[in-house]
């Protein structure tokens, strides 16, 4: 009789209903034990290796997609999406690997569990690879990590050799050969049940049980809970609906490279100091909060953001200044640039003469009074005014002193060098319940949202109804001069369908550009118009 062994399309499914309690059990250990998750280690591997237009294409059109849909937080959208193509693609592989095994154990071969175990073994070693020189994407110590990947992938992939010998002996009956098809067919049922019941479960427990990650708030008290915002006295109230002066950290959007942050231990986190020094140094984080710190408000928004978009947020971020802790770094006179590394492979350069012009640029480890949390950087990451989130790296891990101007991460992928971050404005709230009558009976409208050029500060908000004149909108006092300003107009607003736009003025007078531009290359610039019914 002749055997019928499983061909490669049994494989590719049998490595799918494999691959699934695989992740389970993977994001299990990602999840309670910091172990590294063999999906987002491949990914995070994948997007640094692509060419850096396929990159910025994937994001503008992410950005773009989740804008059209009106997600309300496109940045945790964005980072969902980057992790569910991370699941997509190991499924893939997992199916690949599979149909691979199949083909190679034709015959239903002892050798199965065994060839199975070998290839599991390799997809392990490929994923220690990939994830190499990133150690810190885990926060398992590395042979702990290593040995979890190894022993993990090598059981999935004799399992698989198994599953391979039962499909293939259900082929050896002499007796029975009619039988043959259904018993394979209730085998892969029962596989595919056991599959989904693991997986479904392992999530359950995931969803139910694991509150780590990067969303997770920093523990202590915030500095804006137990105190009045700096401007309290200003006399312009924000018009009903305007979003919060300060963003709340929860709120914060977040934007990097990781589809899992990395995750720093700071007993042995220290900030090494090297290059044109005069001898290398390495400074732990008590040390850098031993400087007077440095206290400032400020919004951060991303080159990514569109015009309107949600992708910019404001907070008090406390570190050191750059430039009072340059006399202690030991800079060799021709030292020029400072390039900081990230512990996910991040990199950006700061010229020493901005450091050295700018008290403001600062090296920060808190937000809001709490340290960082593990998605905004913790334990240290970089601010500089006036820059684009992309100018900013987190999670530093070094700094090294250079003699000439390097590009940083973006910069190399083809975003713009200097990344000043472009005036721009937009319209928060149409607050129509909170109308009042003006003098001639007509409704006047509480209109209100934000405006900011980066540490240029802002100097004139102007709205215009319709077609009709602009109007001069009244500014609130800002946080600091690094923020955005709210502001608010009482406008009066005939019954019917009105269009709103919002322009603005920075601190030097100079107009916000009216031209529509992506955000790629240097930052999104256009006028936000709001539709609103009276
Ligand atoms: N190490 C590292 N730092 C980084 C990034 C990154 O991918 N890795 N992304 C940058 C970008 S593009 C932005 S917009 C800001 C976002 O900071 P946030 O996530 O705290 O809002 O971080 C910057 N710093
Ligand atoms: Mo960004």
């Amino acid at each position: 009789m002749e055997r019928r062994s499983p061909g490669m399309a049994l494989g590719a499914l049998a490595g799918l209903l494999l691959t699934a309690p695989l992740l389970a059990l993977g994001h299990l250990g990602w999840t309670f034990a910091g172990l590294p998750f063999a999906p987002y280690v491949l990914f995070d591997r994948l997007t640094r290796a692509l060419p850096g237009a396929i990159v910025t294409a994937g994001i503008d059109s992410l950005v773009a997609a989740l804008g059209a849909l009106e997600v309300a937080d496109t940045a945790a959208a964005a980072k969902t999406a980057e992790r569910v193509m991370a699941v997509a693609i190991f499924l893939a592989l997992g199916a690949a690997v599979g149909a691979a095994l199949f083909a190679m154990a034709r015959g239903g071969e002892r050798r199965a569990v065994r060839l199975g175990a070998l290839l599991g073994a390799i997809a392990g070693i490929a994923v220690l690879l990939a994830g190499h020189g990133r150690a810190s994407a885990s926060a398992a110590a590395p042979a702990v990590a290593a040995l979890w990947t190894l022993v993990l992938l090598a059981a999935w992939g004799a399992t698989l050799g198994a599953v391979q010998r039962r499909l293939a002996t259900a082929g050896d009956r002499p007796a029975a050969p009619a039988v043959e098809p259904l018993d394979r067919r209730r085998f892969l049922i029962r596989l595919g049940g056991a599959s989904a019941a693991f997986t479904v479960g392992g999530a359950v427990v995931d969803l139910v049980l694991g509150d780590r990650g990067p969303g997770a708030p920093a523990a202590g008290e915030r500095w804006s809970e137990r105190h009045a915002p700096p401007n309290e006295a200003s006399a312009v109230e924000p018009a009903p609906g305007t979003r919060p002066e300060i963003t709340s950290l929860e709120e914060h959007y977040r934007i990097d490279i990781n589809a899992a942050s990395p995750s720093i231990d700071v007993e042995s986190w220290r900030l090494a100091v090297g290059g044109l020094v005069e001898r290398p140094l390495e400074l732990t984080l008590d040390e850098l909060r031993s400087y007077p710190a440095t206290e400032l408000f400020v919004t951060l928004a991303c080159i990514s953001n569109p015009v309107g978009g949600d992708l910019i947020g404001t907070t008090r971020w406390t570190g050191v200044s750059l430039q009072r802790l340059l006399p202690d770094l030991g800079l060799r006179p021709e030292a020029t640039h400072l390039r900081l590394r990230s512990a996910d492979g991040f990199f950006e350069t700061v010229a020493l003469a901005t450091v050295r012009a700018d008290e403001r640029a600062m090296l920060c480890y808190a937000w809001d009074g709490v340290p960082l949390t593990a998605g905004h950087g913790f334990p240290l990451r970089v601010y500089l005014p006036d820059r684009y989130g992309m100018k900013q790296p987190k999670w530093i891990v070094s700094i090294e002193a250079l003699d000439a101007w390097q590009p940083g991460y973006w910069v190399v992928r083809g975003w713009d060098r200097e990344a000043r971050m472009e005036a721009t404005s937009v319209i928060d709230t149409v607050a129509i319940e909170h109308a009042t009558s003006g003098g001639d009976g007509t409704p006047q409208v509480p209109v209100g949202g934000i405006a900011h050029a980066g540490a240029r500060g802002i100097s004139r908000v102007e709205v215009q109804l319709d077609d009709g004149a602009w109007r001069e909108a009244r500014l609130r006092r800002p946080l600091s001069p690094l923020t955005w300003v709210l502001w608010r107009l009482d406008l009066p607003i005939e019954p019917g369908e009105h269009r709103l736009t919002v322009r603005c003025f920075d601190g030097n007078g100079a107009a916000q550009v009216v031209e529509p531009s992506p955000p790629h290359p240097d930052g999104a610039t256009g006028l936000h118009r709001v539709e609103a019914s009276i």
